[in-house]
């Protein structure tokens, strides 16, 4: 079983199947196919497929390169879509990358997409088939969900008649292909033989170190990497919080914290958004059991999402000082993406803040020059407002003449959420400036 695998692959033969054609499945089946592999992807929407079948790429955004890979590949007949699960009978490997959120109250794993994938791909799982799971699953994920659905549903044994592999993407919107092929990436295989055949195919797409572990591994590397920059985050934001209550600059204090050595204070901010810092540090700790108590993640997490309402109880404490209830308030809010120079607003900080704002009945309008919806006038946006609440340090947020700004407005609040503005030219352009971290 094994050598014909292996002879499949290395003859770049290997039928690849790619279940999910998202921002995460569709750049890795054109990447394969690119290599010379007969690529196969599955997605559950009808429409999606036919546009890809007509080599339109359909991810929003800036992708570099991938709209024309995609384009070049399917008119080459290397990769093609499809709804139809039987796709799956004559691969020699199947990848998946559906998405794994967690639910938003419970902060449990929602393995519903996964579930299904895996259930109809047990269904059409031929012996000597290697599945690849790419998407980011709690540690334990592949030994307590993944590895019994497969079993139970294709009558297979995993390990002796089918290969079950965990290798994470490490994708980012706006660099998705450069990610998959620069990105160093763990191979986390059920049997060690699993490990070396998943080595030997990703070894065609990526360029960067492939590191052989076990699933459990694979599994803990993925969530934690990305647990460890939300607690990173956190502690940021919670110094800017303690040097506004002491009257400090965050900014300063933390520039020269930064010049000792092996110090790296990240950004304080306006919030933590995403489609995986989010997320990543709940899947990380869902399987621990009654022997572990998590301390740090949930509380990074309760800090990093308490900071788009900090950004409220400093536009109300603001807007008090000048006599304006926030209820009566006209807000302008810059920025609804969850990343500065993106348009992408999954778990945006913004969302929270704009609900919030109104939930206080404040008239709130948001502007955003990259997300569809919100691309207006920007002198407009902010004409007559009272406040100015920056949430997204876009590049063109940054290029603002304050002065001309200031001109626009009623009253005259600047809540820098990003640290945008140098707080000593809004002052002198007559803003009342406040920002995160500014006591
Ligand atoms: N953020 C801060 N302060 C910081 C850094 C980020 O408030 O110092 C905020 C951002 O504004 C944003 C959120 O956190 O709202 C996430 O920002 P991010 O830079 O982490 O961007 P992401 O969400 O695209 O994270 C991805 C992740 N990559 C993968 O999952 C493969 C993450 O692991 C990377 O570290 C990150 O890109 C990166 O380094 O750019």
């Amino acid at each position: 079983m094994k050598d014909d695998l292996l002879r499949a692959i290395e003859d770049k033969a290997a039928k690849v199947v790619v279940l999910g054609l998202g921002y995460v499945g569709l750049p890795v089946a054109c990447l394969f196919a690119e290599a010379g592999f007969p690529v196969v992807g599955i997605r559950r929407s009808q429409d999606k497929v036919d546009m890809i079948n007509q080599g339109v790429c359909p991810i929003e955004g800036k992708e570099p390169g991938l709209a024309e890979l995609v384009a070049r590949v399917v008119s080459e007949g290397r990769f093609r879509a499809t709804i139809e699960y039987e796709a799956c009978r004559e691969a020699h490997v199947v990848l998946i990358a559906v998405e794994t959120p967690v639910n938003p109250v419970t902060k449990k794993p929602d393995y519903e997409a996964l579930r299904g994938a895996l259930t109809d791909l047990g269904r059409n799982l031929s012996r000597g088939t290697m599945v690849v799971i790419e998407s980011t699953i709690a540690p334990g994920t592949m030994e307590r969900v993944v590895k019994p659905i497969l079993e139970e549903t294709s009558g297979l044994r995993v390990s002796e008649d089918f290969y079950l592999v965990n290798c994470p993407e490490r994708v980012m919107p706006g660099k998705l292909l450069a990610n998959i092929r620069e990105c160093h990436r763990v191979v986390g295989g059920m049997s060690p033989e699993a490990t070396g055949l998943a080595v030997k195919l990703y070894q065609y797409v990526v360029q960067a170190d492939l590191d052989p572990v076990d699933c459990l591994t694979a599994e803990l590397v993925k969530t934690m990497e990305n647990a460890y920059r939300d607690v990173q985050i956190a502690f940021a934001n919670e110094m800017a919080l303690l040097c506004e209550d002491l009257g400090a600059d965050v900014w300063q204090v933390r520039e020269l914290v930064n010049k000792s050595p092996y110090r790296n204070m990240h950004l304080p901010g306006a919030g933590v958004g995403g489609h995986c810092i989010p997320k990543d540090p709940w899947l990380l700790i869902a399987n621990a059991g009654d022997g572990f108590e998590p301390r740090v993640i949930p509380t990074a997490r309760a800090v990093n999402d308490g900071m788009p309402l900090h950004m409220i109880d400093l536009t109300v404490k603001a807007l008090c000082e000048a006599g304006i209830e926030i209820s009566d308030a006209r807000v302008a809010v810059l920025g609804y993406a969850y990343l500065e120079n993106s348009d992408d607003t999954r778990n945006s900080p913004s969302k929270v803040l704009v609900a919030r704002l109104r939930e206080l009945g404040a008239e709130v309008v948001v502007h955003d020059p990259y997300v569809p919806g919100y691309q207006g006038d920007l002198q407009e946006a902010v004409q007559g407002r009272d406040a100015v609440v920056l949430m997204v340090a876009h590049d063109d947020y940054r290029a603002l003449d304050l002065s001309e700004l200031r001109a626009q407005v009623g009253h005259s609040v600047l809540i820098d959420g990003r640290h945008i503005f140098s707080a000593e030219r809004a002052q002198a352009a007559g803003w009342d400036y406040r920002g995160v971290g500014r006591g």
